[in-house]
Formats: structure tokens, C-alpha cells, sequence
């Protein structure tokens, strides 16, 4: 599972006063910091950007080159203009995040990452929003990879995003969302995968949110996921991402597969990702309070 830091963002209060004051100091820290925790792309989320991204984009990309200029970059903004302005001065190959399956965008931005060569992030957003199901999304990356092969893009450049949303309020999306990453390679052939893991636990008290993030990502990565969006600072969840706790991912795949493990036999965080399993699936209604039942 390669991993995607998510913290160089301007909703960080940190990262988002150090981009308004252009201050390089807060930026190289956290990139080092990424770096050292074995991040293999660093995310630059400016968000909308729409005033000064063009020139902040750019700024951002030759500060953080400074201080790492051996792991690859992420453009996430919707400003489509400044994505082409930090393409120009990335030293290796970049990441376009995202191009949403509306024609209106992604007639200008497939255009765009054929023209620098970068890869791209298809994000499975159509001209009515958030797909209702597995299917609509798949007819939706179904048009957008189309567009982007015909362009010269192979699928091996894009990486599908089937759209992560937060568990607590639209639970069946986290299963609409599974169901769609198993159809990937039968519809797109190649073709990667990535999302946004944060978004599944959106909402929910922050002691809660890594045991859903990391439960999630063992989940997805049943159904062929290969990166995750994630917060750099999450130890465990790197290490499982890594194959270093194979006694997680067992008790997430068994209770997956319906062969739900005898929780007297396993310690409490064993029995916690058994639970979380559960909330996710649906079968367990989602409360703050499920660890405890
Ligand atoms: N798909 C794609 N790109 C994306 C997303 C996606 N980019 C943005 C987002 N979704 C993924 N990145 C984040 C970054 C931070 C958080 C969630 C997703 C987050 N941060 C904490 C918070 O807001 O509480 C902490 C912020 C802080 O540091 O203060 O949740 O889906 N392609």
C-alpha cells in the first residue's frame, strides 16, 4: 500500500498561516517530517486557491524542493491554473489531484497532464456530484478513462478515486465505495487506485478517527486499493500499510469474509478492529460509543 501524506494542507492551522504568510520554515518541517515517516508523495492541498494559487502553487512546490526533492508531488487544488503553474517547476514527475468526470473539467485538465506527462487522479465526481452506487461510479470512470486514452493518457498514469465519504452518515457509500474498487480492473485495465481515507471518519471524535481510517484502508486493500491518502502521523496505520501486522489484517479479512473471529481469543485492539469491521459493514448501527459495546 503506498501512502500519500495528507498533512501539508491548507485546513492545517499551521501549514494554512505559514501558506498566507509565505513562510518556507512550517512547510520544510512538515515535509522532512513526512519524509522521515517514509511517505512516498507528499500531498500539496492548497484547496480552492482561487485568488493567489497561481502563484502560490508554485511557491509552495520550490519551497518544499529545497529541503526534499526526492519524493514525488501531488497538485491538490481546484484551480486549474495554478496545477499548470506548479507542473512547470516540479522537478519530478507530478501528480494531478484531482479531474473530476465533468466535461467542463476534465476537457481542460486531461489536456493539461498529457502536455507535462503527469500522472492523474480520476475522481469519481460527476455533473450530479457524489455517485449514488458502485455502478454509477463505474460508468463515470468508464467516460473519464476513455477521454484520457484517447488523449494519449494510459491507464497506468491514472489512479481512480472512488470517492471516500464519512461512515457516520452515509454508511452505505463505504460499501458502494468497496464494491466499485473490486470493478476497477475489469473496467480499466491497469489502471491505480488511491482515495482520500481521512474522509471516511469525517465527523467522528479524533481519539475515534485512526482506528476507522486504518480499519478502512485493510478493507479497501482486500478489494485491490494501492495507496491511501493518510495522515503521516498515524504510526500504526503506516505499519500496517507496510505488512508489518498481519494479525490486523487476518482479523479485518475474517470478519469480512463472515467468519468473525471468538472475541474471547483475541486481545482488546484485535477485538476493536473486529468491531470497527462491523460499524463499517453496517452491522453494527454507528454510534461514538461502538468500542465500547
Ligand atoms: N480524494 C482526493 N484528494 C483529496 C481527498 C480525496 N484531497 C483532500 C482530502 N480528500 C484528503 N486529505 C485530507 C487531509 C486532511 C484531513 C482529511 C483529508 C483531515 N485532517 C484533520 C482534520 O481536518 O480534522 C486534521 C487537520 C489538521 O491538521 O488540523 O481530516 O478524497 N483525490
Amino acid at each position: 500500500m503506498l501512502l500519500l501524506g495528507e498533512s501539508l494542507n491548507v485546513m492545517s492551522t499551521k501549514i494554512g498561516a505559514a501558506f498566507k504568510a509565505r513562510d518556507p520554515k512550517p512547510i520544510q518541517e512538515e515535509v522532512l517530517m513526512q519524509k522521515e515517516k517514509g511517505m512516498d508523495y507528499i500531498d500539496i492541498n492548497l484547496g480552492p486557491a482561487k485568488k493567489d494559487g497561481i502563484e502560490l502553487m508554485p511557491w509552495v512546490v520550490e519551497v518544499v524542493q529545497e529541503v526534499v526533492d526526492d519524493i514525488p508531488l501531488i497538485l491538490d487544488t481546484s484551480n486549474i491554473d495554478a496545477i499548470e503553474a506548479a507542473l512547470k517547476v516540479c522537478k519530478l514527475p507530478a501528480m494531478v489531484n484531482s479531474i473530476m468526470c465533468r466535461p467542463e473539467r476534465y476537457e481542460k485538465m486531461v489536456p493539461l497532464a498529457a502536455e507535462y506527462n503527469a500522472d492523474f487522479i480520476a475522481l469519481m465526481w460527476g455533473p450530479d456530484g457524489l455517485p449514488r452506487d458502485e455502478n454509477e461510479r463505474a460508468a463515470l470512470c468508464v467516460e473519464l478513462l476513455y477521454f484520457a486514452n484517447e488523449a494519449g493518457i494510459p491507464n497506468e498514469k491514472i489512479w481512480v478515486d472512488g470517492v471516500v465519504t464519512p461512515v457516520n452518515i452515509q454508511q452505505p457509500q463505504a460499501i458502494a465505495l468497496m464494491e466499485f474498487q473490486g470493478m476497477i480492473q475489469d473496467i480499466a485495465p491497469g489502471a491505480k487506485s488511491t482515495c482520500g481515507l481521512s474522509n471516511i471518519s469525517n465527523g467522528v471524535p479524533d481519539h475515534l478517527r485512526p482506528i476507522i481510517n486504518r480499519t478502512y484502508m485493510v478493507m479497501l486493500q482486500k478489494y485491490g486499493m494501492q495507496s491511501v491518502i493518510s495522515d503521516p502521523l498515524d504510526d500504526k496505520l503506516t505499519a500496517i500499510a507496510r505488512g508489518q501486522r498481519q494479525d490486523i489484517v487476518d482479523a479485518v479479512y475474517n470478519t469480512m469474509d463472515g467468519n468473525q473471529p471468538d472475541m474471547d481469543s483475541l486481545d482488546k485492539e484485535l477485538q476493536d478492529y473486529v468491531k470497527t469491521v462491523n460499524v463499517i459493514l453496517g452491522k453494527t448501527l454507528f454510534s461514538d460509543s461502538w468500542l465500547e459495546l
